[in-house]
């Protein structure tokens, strides 16, 4: 339920979608929409981001008066943590698509990881190259057949292992079609500070939702292990669970806010790195689908602390504020002769 009385629904909208009727994609930018109302966040003062792809474009379709960038194909990372230096106090989501990340933007994808920043990262994940129409992209699973039945002959990349092992802090995967833990999961990523990984798998309708594709809906739905039931509850709010009875966890973001989760079926604690990583690889090996927290260390500074920035932020700060003076130049000048 939200409790935003400052801004309506329409508020958070943006231009109407281009993509085909059924793509998992406008089911995301749904979610966000929802997700970033219900929290109450200013939809003028963001910085949403993105790539090249059909999920690339969706920035577009959401939050328009939004500070938005569209990117380079793959670059997105970089764009984000140069905006994000500059202005730490406009929360930033980054859209991108399994291509964007997984194939030719993986290089800047570990380095964001590796370096905490502060963000939302959501890569709408269908397993092909939807906008080139629809050959295998990095995530695409080993046999996994095309559209014409040619079987993938590469191991797929796991966007959510890769982003653990080089230190991601918050890291999730979800299902277009399962809003209500997406949208749970986008908001514990909002409130998390550092690097917030959501993999969800969108399916391509026109490309890849066909029988045999591991990316398809009808796949997705069979194969599909929910970790936890999840409840996002605002800082402000008493924790008064909604859910059954059953073996309940809260974990405190950092904004105050926190996140229950209730296990479902697998055991899982997601401090455990290790636990994590094995999780995802038998999943892979097994043919499951595992989504939910998979993932979480609350503990490690994000990029803006760790280089220790003025609390003004960097885009604020005037000519004086930037200039030391003749004197401190000239030592400076002198230290490195
Ligand atoms: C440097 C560069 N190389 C290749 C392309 C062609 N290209 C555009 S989008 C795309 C793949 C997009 O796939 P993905 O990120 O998974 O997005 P989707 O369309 O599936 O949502 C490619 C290869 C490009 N635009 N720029
Ligand atoms: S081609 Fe695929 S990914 Fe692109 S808009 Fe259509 S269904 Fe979505
Ligand atoms: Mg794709």
């Amino acid at each position: 339920m939200s409790t935003n009385t400052t801004y309506t629904k329409a508020d958070y909208a943006g231009k109407p979608s281009t993509l085909c009727k059924g793509c998992g994609h406008d089911s995301i930018t749904n979610a966000i929409i929802q997700a970033y109302f219900e929290l109450g966040v200013n939809p003028t003062q963001v910085i949403k981001l993105s790539g090249i792809g059909c999920s690339s474009k969706t920035p577009t379709y959401f939050m328009e008066k939004g500070h938005g960038f569209n990117s380079v194909h793959g670059r997105m990372p970089s764009v984000a943590t140069g905006a994000n230096v500059a202005n730490y106090r406009l929360p930033t989501i980054g859209v991108s698509g399994d291509g964007d990340t997984g194939s030719i933007g993986i290089g800047q994808y570990l380095h964001v990881a590796r370096r905490n920043v502060d963000m939302v990262y959501i890569i709408e994940n269908n397993g092909t190259y939807g906008l080139t129409k629809g050959q295998f992209s990095a995530t695409a699973d080993l046999g996994s057949p095309a559209k014409r039945g040619t079987p993938n002959p590469f191991p797929c990349i796991d966007c959510c292992a890769v982003a653990i092992d080089a230190g991601a802090t918050f890291v999730a995967r979800s299902f277009s079609g399962d809003r209500k833990q997406l949208i749970s999961l986008i908001k514990a990523a909002y409130s998390h500070r550092g690097l917030a990984v959501l993999d969800v798998i969108s399916p391509c309708v026109t490309f890849n939702n066909h029988e045999g594709s591991t990316k398809s809906y009808d796949w997705v739905k069979e194969h599909d292990i929910p970790l936890q039931e999840l409840q996002y509850v605002p800082e402000k709010e008493e924790i008064e669970l909604e859910m059954k009875e059953g073996d309940v966890r809260t974990i405190e973001l950092h904004d105050g806010s926190h996140l229950t989760l209730r296990k479902l079926g697998k055991e899982h604690d997601p401090s455990d790195r290790a636990s994590a990583l094995k999780l995802i690889h038998d999943g892979v090996d097994n043919k499951e689908l595992v989504t939910g927290l998979l993932y979480f260390n609350p503990e490690m500074p994000d990029h803006n602390s760790i280089l220790n920035l003025s609390p003004t932020p960097l885009v604020q700060l005037g000519e004086k504020d930037l200039d030391p003076g003749p004197e401190v130049i000239k030592k400076l000048n002198a230290s490195m002769k």
